[in-house]
């Protein structure tokens, strides 16, 4: 029987269902997964009558891949990674090469790639974003590693991953842990994104809007600038009714988000670089906060707030100025979450790529939008853009919206409605455009009790000076 061209390690669905993607594009599969029932019955169902092998045995499963053998693991991220490379490295030869194509740690595929290379084996860290149906039908793939190892499972990789114009939603992002990297922000963005849709949802529903009225509001944006996975998904759950109650089944469903924690590595990782990604931030406290709901219920009658919603606008005017403060808020989001790349590129010396970013996001993941051509045309234009927001495009929405924006934050404060992503990301442009923060005062404090220093605003930088301040008496 013909060696199989690409073999794949852990059979959860995302396993499962990359394989039957990577056959149906015309190549043999071999598979392994720990529990060997698991192995059986995706042999009986799933991979019955395909171009697909199942091994019970580790051995017999690398001796049935085509050297150079391509081995993804498909595990959970951590130590299930770490143990499946020990278990294959007896088995395999110098020149082969594995990839990851879980959720790692970025910091986890850098040191697995220092790892593999002392010993010779070729090693690829592969973000893949698009959940199940993505893995089956086309996900975005954002690779890292060396580009000779990227090489041999190019091929494979393009002809499975989401097509948009005839582009593969998948390019060599840089060495190491880049491809880790940027789907980890992939993931930061797409919890923003998430945040500022339940943030208009929350105003509308405080405004009295029904489920079918949000429904059709979603639709109509999902057919403008806005339209994106993720809003048409929006639109389709304010549709379901709940059978059990007859009400929409979102306002039956738990408000307690989870989260797996990639949104928790992004802040962390922009808090270490020093870089501002305060629209993700503000998301990934919402989840957290979100989680404390016993708490929650047991203060809401002891904290006062505004009662009724009054905004004295139509449900015409309160959408278009909803929409406006989604859509800024957007670019905000995605102007930090470029930043932060292009600040991770310099410090790993990856040499990201931010069109090639923004076009591999453009399918097939979750954050897959029209407006990501955009961001691909802004940074193909200027290579150097220094923030998303002061290209033509952009500017130009963000001027003719922030009026709007400012008018529904306002609204929500005014009202006792949180809207920390909106918000957050209003301060973001605020300060972005300010010429003169009030870090002048700030420089003084740090002087007064630490005799920090100052530059001044009439005299060149890189002078300090220091006042001597007066002495507190307690
Ligand atoms: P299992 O079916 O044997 O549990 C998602 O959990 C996937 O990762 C499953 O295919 C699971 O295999 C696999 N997995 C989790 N921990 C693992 C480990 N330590 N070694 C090998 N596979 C593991």
């Amino acid at each position: 029987m013909s060696k199989s061209d690409f073999g794949l390690i852990g059979l959860a669905v995302m396993g499962q269902n990359l394989v039957l993607n990577v056959e149906s594009r015309g190549f043999r599969v071999s598979v392994y997964n720990r529990t060997g029932s698991v192995t059986e019955a995706f042999l009986a169902d799933g991979a019955k009558g395909r171009n697909i092998e199942g091994h019970a045995d580790l051995k017999a499963f690398v001796e049935s891949l085509a050297t150079p053998r391509k081995i993804q693991i498909m595990v959970k991220a951590g130590g299930a990674v770490d143990a499946v490379i020990e278990q294959l490295l007896p088995l395999i030869d110098q020149g082969d090469l594995i990839i990851d194509g879980g959720n790692s740690l970025f910091t986890d595929t850098q040191r697995r790639s220092e790892y593999l290379e002392e010993k010779g084996i070729l090693f690829i860290g592969a973000g893949v974003s698009g959940g199940e149906e993505g893995a089956l039908k086309g996900p975005a793939i954002m690779p890292g590693g060396p580009m000779d190892s990227w090489k041999i499972i190019e091929p494979i990789f393009t002809a499975i991953s989401a097509k948009v114009n005839g582009e593969a939603c998948c390019r060599h992002m840089g060495a190491g842990g880049a491809g880790h990297y940027v789907k980890m922000i992939h993931n930061g963005i797409e919890y923003g994104d998430m945040q500022l849709i339940c943030e208009a949802y929350n105003l509308f529903k405080a405004a009295g809007f029904t489920a079918e009225e949000q429904a059709a509001i979603f639709d109509e944006w999902n057919r403008g600038d806005l339209e994106s996975y993720l809003i048409q998904i929006t639109s389709k759950i304010f549709t379901i009714i709940d059978e059990e109650t007859g009400e929409p089944i979102v306002e039956r469903i738990m408000d307690r988000a989870g989260q797996k924690g990639t949104g928790r590595w992004t802040v962390l990782s922009a808090t270490e670089m020093g870089s501002v990604i305060s629209t993700i931030n503000a998301a990934v406290e919402a989840r957290i906060l979100s989680s404390w709901k016993e708490d929650r219920v047991e203060a809401a009658p002891h904290l006062q707030g505004p009662t009724a919603f009054q905004s004295g606008l139509s449900k015409e005017e309160l959408k278009q100025k909803v929409h406006d403060a989604l859509f800024a808020s957007k670019i905000i989001s995605y102007a930090q979450g470029m930043n932060m790349l292009r600040a991770a590129s310099e410090q790993y010396g990856w040499g990201l790529n931010m069109g090639d970013i923004a076009s591999v996001w453009r399918g097939g993941c979750i954050i897959r939008a029209q407006f990501l051509n955009r961001i691909k045309e802004a940074y193909e234009g200027n290579p150097e853009l220094k923030n998303l927001m002061l290209d033509d495009y952009f500017k130009g929405i963000l001027n003719a919206s922030q009026a709007n924006w400012r008018e529904v934050v306002a609204l929500a404060v005014t009202n006792g409605i949180p809207v920390p992503a909106f918000s957050a990301s209003l301060a973001y442009y605020d300060s972005y455009r300010e010429e003169r923060l009030p870090a002048n005062l700030l420089q003084a404090q740090r002087d007064y009790f630490g005799a920090h220093t100052y530059e001044r605003i009439d005299k060149p930088v890189g002078e300090f000076f220091h006042t001597e301040w007066p002495e507190v008496i307690e």
